[in-house]
């Protein structure tokens, strides 16, 4: 799952979790290329977004990764997800979801 979340906030803010009905299994990806060039993926305990900044999920960096998904994900429909904050500010969002090879969201 990929998306930007801005902190327009004068403090900083913890992304600590996503909840969706769909999977059972929902983790914080980052994506590293080591020296040898092998990439892989390490889970995060979470997500922090300085005051006034911006953190970009995108591909080949940071994400969320839906593990075990309970119904499949179907083109061109959403997926509610509920971003869980440290100190209890959660928020639902709805995420598009787009073909395996697309490379963002459409028009
Ligand atoms: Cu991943």
């Amino acid at each position: 799952m990929y998306f930007t979340i801005s902190n327009p906030d004068q403090t900083r803010i913890d992304l600590i979790g996503v909840r969706t009905d769909r999977a059972s299994i929902k983790t914080l990806h980052k994506t590293e290329t080591d020296a040898q060039g092998a990439t892989r993926m390490s889970t995060s305990p979470n997500l922090r977004i300085e005051a006034g900044e911006s953190l970009v999920l995108a591909p080949c960096g940071l994400h969320i990764m839906l593990l075990d998904l309970e119904i499949p994900l179907v083109e061109g429909e959403t997926l509610p997800s509920r971003l869980k904050f440290y100190g209890g500010n959660d928020l639902t969002v709805h995420v598009p979801i787009l073909a395996p090879d697309a490379t963002g969201p459409m028009p």
